[in-house]
């Protein structure tokens, strides 16, 4: 299929037909569409998978509430849960070339990339999540009831996994994404019925064959292709899921919202963001340049706390943007299988076109392109691209362009540029560089934005609850937080 040799399980896996996985049967969707698989470095269909529909989620969901009740799962002991998702986890490390070769096809992002960064995260945060199996507790109190008078009484919580979860994911990260659903729900002893994007089905499906392969009960994990207004909307409104949870734009994910709140489903959304990198002129210049390029271009811009919006000290402002601009321009574009490729393709088309008719519309606006600015291909290439001359109110500044696109503004004090960081309908992420400690310790508090990164951008712990302020989200995944949002508590008050 390319100049690039596979690993023998990718081309097995691509040659396969891909049916959805419902409990450990494979049907093909119950209208027998397809969806086509593209390689976005070459633009060419390369295989294709089953689409799931309105039905298949029924059978799916249904499959994954009797895999909940089933005692196989539901009295499975902490302890057996946190081994099974060791388990899973070293599948997913010992097939990682597979799996980073899938994800290259699949969404254009470098082999290298796949392994080091989106596979590694993965398989760190599955163990960091096994951990939590073995403690998840609830708390006793000494409970007095006003119109109970010298009745002794023993108070005490619980927490419960919520049940069937639905996950709805991206296809920026779509392994990594899955795995921040599956994580949690697996570990406190949730079912899953998970949706991948319609551009990036494949590892959601091999991640279904390896957990089946590692000892979950068949119906604990469920995966259906499909495409969002049908099998994405069918999975959102279904009255028989417990929890929704969901990666993707603000727009899709206010949706999910409202169809959440008619069944009163618990729900979490990990939605756009246009996060801003802030470099005070304190900052050491050189790493700060290399950190806002990276903070824009890694993953090709298509990160939701991607650093789309610089805004620097004036006194730095005109080196810095100089050597960010000599960076993009030398950032080597490229076919994701190519070992010395540093930025791949955008995932469609679609998306390509979107970026770009966002950087011809600053054009006319009167921004000004430093460098980059061009579409390539074939694949759906789109050049590292710093515009400057930008109005703050501009829909460059203000919307989520989720491409390689960095808009870059000077500002002349930290009041200024805490106004302008929050002046977003946003607040997913935002960096700090500089190492004024006081100057960084008085702004951390008044970022509006679920992370604040000081020397770094997108650095991600698993650990740490990543998560919007904003139109960016509701709630948070990783972290202690995350495990609240999969189980629901419960008072126990008992008179002795
Ligand atoms: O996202 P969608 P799209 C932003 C980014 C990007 C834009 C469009 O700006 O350019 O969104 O991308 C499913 N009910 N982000 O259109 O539609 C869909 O099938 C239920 C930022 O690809 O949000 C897929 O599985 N589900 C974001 C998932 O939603 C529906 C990452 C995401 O697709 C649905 C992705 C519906 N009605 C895009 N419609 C981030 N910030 O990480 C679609 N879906």
């Amino acid at each position: 299929m390319s100049e690039f040799s596979l690993h023998p399980d990718t081309q097995a896996f691509i040659n396969r037909t891909h049916a959805l996985l419902i409990g450990d049967r494979r049907p093909e969707g119950q209208d027998g569409r397809h969806i086509d698989v593209i390689n976005p470095a070459t633009g060419e269909k390369f295989t294709q998978v089953a689409c799931g529909t309105a039905e298949d989620i029924d059978q799916a969901v249904s499959c994954a509430r009797q895999a909940f009740e089933d005692s196989a799962w539901s009295k499975m002991t902490p302890v057996e849960r946190e081994r099974l998702l060791w388990r899973f986890a070293d599948l997913i490390e010992a097939n990682a070339q597979s799996l980073a070769e899938l994800e290259c096809l699949d969404n254009g992002k470098s082999v290298g990339i796949a392994q080091g960064v989106d596979i590694q995260l993965a398989v760190n945060f599955l163990r960091y999540m096994a951990g939590w199996a073995t403690k998840i507790e609830g708390s006793s109190v000494q409970p007095s009831v006003p119109f109970m008078p010298g009745a002794q009484f023993h108070g005490y919580t619980r927490r419960e996994p919520v049940g069937v979860v639905g996950a709805i994911v991206a296809w920026n990260f779509p392994l990594l994404l899955a795995c921040w659903k599956l994580g949690p729900a697996l570990a406190t002893g949730c079912t899953v019925v998970l949706k991948p994007a319609e551009d990036t089905p494949l590892t959601a499906l091999r991640l279904g064959e390896l957990a089946l392969e590692a000892g979950y009960p068949p119906g604990v994990i469920n995966v259906v292709p499909g495409l969002g207004g049908d099998a994405g909307a069918a999975l959102s409104a279904h009255p028989d899921v417990d929890k929704l949870t969901f990666t993707g734009s603000t727009g899709v994910g206010k949706l999910i919202g409202k169809a959440a709140m008619d069944q009163m489903t618990r729900v979490t959304l990990e939605l756009g963001g246009k996060s801003p990198t802030i470099v005070l002129d304190d900052a050491d210049p050189q790493e700060a340049a290399a950190g806002a390029a990276n903070a824009i271009f890694f993953n090709q811009g298509q990160v939701c706390c991607a650093g789309s919006r610089l805004y620097v000290q004036r006194k730095l402002f005109d080196n810095l943007v100089a050597d960010i601009t000599d960076i993009a321009g030398n950032i080597k574009l490229g076919n994701g299988l190519d070992p010395s490729t540093e930025m791949g393709p955008l995932v469609s088309a679609v998306q390509q076109q979107r970026v770009q008719r966002y950087i011809d519309k600053g054009l006319t606006e009167g921004a000004r392109i430093t460098t980059g600015g061009d579409s390539q291909g074939p694949g759906f290439f789109v050049q590292p691209t710093v515009v400057v001359d930008v109005d703050q109110r501009s829909s460059l500044v203000q919307e989520e362009i989720f491409g390689p696109v960095l808009v870059a503004m000077p500002f002349d004090d930290i009041d200024e540029a805490v106004r302008i960081a929050n002046d977003s309908q946003y607040g997913l992420g935002a960096s700090i560089w500089s190492n004024n400690l006081s100057a960084v310790h008085r702004m951390v508090p008044r970022i509006k934005s679920g992370s604040v990164w000081v020397n770094c951008h997108t650095a991600l712990d698993p650990s740490l609850p990543f998560g919007g302020f904003k139109q960016s989200g509701l709630g948070r995944e990783m972290g202690a937080a995350c495990i609240e949002h999969y189980t629901e508590i419960k008072s126990v008050l008992m008179k002795v």
